[in-house]
């Protein structure tokens, strides 16, 4: 009776034994039986996500159909289209203020963003090839409350497919999250229905690319009963995977991208900014940063050298609170919001402690003035 049993679990410790091995020979002996099943099951999904609407539900890579059309990679592969022929010497750097602008009074806002390709300098020493919502890495920073509502369009005036992902939102990606065509806009409303910090990202495959190229920013939602007031900073935390520079402008390399090993990390697109130029809060004045972290493939571990943070936020705020943390990761595709009151003056490190990327340009100093 055990006929049948005995061979299918022979040849699974068969295979176990020999991918274990490591050997070119026996992992090909192994990979005929276990490949048939999977090899299957993949061709099957691929055919139904392309042809059924429900595709999406399980496959997270079918939930933007319109931008199928754009996933290889020679669009996405080097010196993104408009920045060709950029005199990377007329790049200029500029700091990106982080300070979180304040929340209209209207309870509509209305956002129109243009995705477009351009240089951007990161560095002195530093410019690359960036894909952008408004010309800018990160984006720029939406403050509104929840239950607000915002009307929302992207027009592209790039050279390959865009899109906008708002994390802030709950929406048919399907439909508002689709790709919009050079030249081409996409319009949708939506309402948040939780206070935090999020996620904006172009969406478009794939969306490693367009995230490591530059394509995200942050959304900040107030609860309706505002926070107590204090002085807030918003800090997105991005990885940069650079290719060989040409005419002096690095593009993105997406399999650097694959590999997940990234070159530099920073906050607000420029490593170690708040260095040169740091963040600064008086004595005794409660310091809030919204850290909310574009990835596209690794944690921050964020921590504020010779500091606590009194509460950190892991979910909509006011509640989901924790006390006296020392360090808190904030997932890729993840917004949290950490509080602090120095109650000494000084000179404060905020860092990824992750140290292999704070030292990659994941840091900053906020000075806490008497
Ligand atoms: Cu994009």
């Amino acid at each position: 009776m055990n006929d049948t049993t005995k061979p299918d679990a022979k040849s699974r410790r068969q295979f176990i034994v020999e991918a274990s091995a490591l050997t070119a020979t026996l992992a090909a002996c192994g990979r005929p039986e276990s490949t048939n099943g999977s090899a299957s099951a993949t061709d099957t999904t691929a055919a139904t996500s392309g042809n059924a609407a429900h595709g999406g539900r399980e496959r997270s890579g079918a939930q933007n159909p319109d931008s199928r059309a754009d996933t290889s990679l020679h669009h996405a592969m080097p010196g993104s289209s408009g920045t060709k022929g950029t005199a990377a010497a007329n790049v200029t750097f500029h700091r990106v203020d982080p300070i979180l602008p304040p929340v209209s009074r209207e309870r509509v806002t209305r956002l129109h963003f243009t995705a477009r390709e351009t240089a951007v300098r990161v560095r002195d020493d530093t410019v690359v090839a960036a894909w952008t919502f408004e010309g800018d890495i990160p984006g720029p920073i939406v403050h509104v409350r929840q239950g607000d509502t915002v009307e929302f369009t992207l027009t592209n005036q790039g050279q390959i497919p865009h899109s906008m992902d708002f994390h802030a939102a709950q929406i048919d990606p399907k439909v508002a999250f689709r790709s919009a065509m050079p030249e081409q806009s996409v319009t949708y409303t939506f309402k948040p229905k939780y206070a935090g910090a999020f996620l904006y990202h172009c969406g478009t495959a794939p969306v490693l690319m367009h995230i490591g190229s530059g394509m995200f920013g942050a959304i900040i939602v107030d609860p309706p009963v505002p926070l107590e007031h204090a002085k807030e900073f918003v800090l997105v935390h991005s990885e940069l995977y650079l290719g060989p520079a040409q005419n002096g402008v690095s593009p993105f390399d997406y399999n650097k991208m694959l590999g997940t090993l990234p070159d530099l990390f920073a906050f607000n697109g420029r490593p170690s900014q708040y260095q040169a130029e740091p963040l600064r809060v008086k004595r005794g004045e409660l310091a809030r940063f919204y850290v909310v972290n574009a990835g596209p493939t690794h944690p921050c571990a964020f921590h504020i050298v010779g500091e606590q943070f009194d509460t950190v936020y892991l979910g909509a705020p006011p509640g989901n609170a924790i006390r006296g943390v020392q360090t808190f990761a904030v997932a890729a595709g993840g917004g949290m919001i950490f509080e602090m009151r120095a109650d000494v003056p000084g000179e404060f490190v905020f860092v990824n402690h992750a140290f292999g990327h704070g030292q990659k340009g994941a840091i900053g100093m906020l000075v806490v003035e008497e």
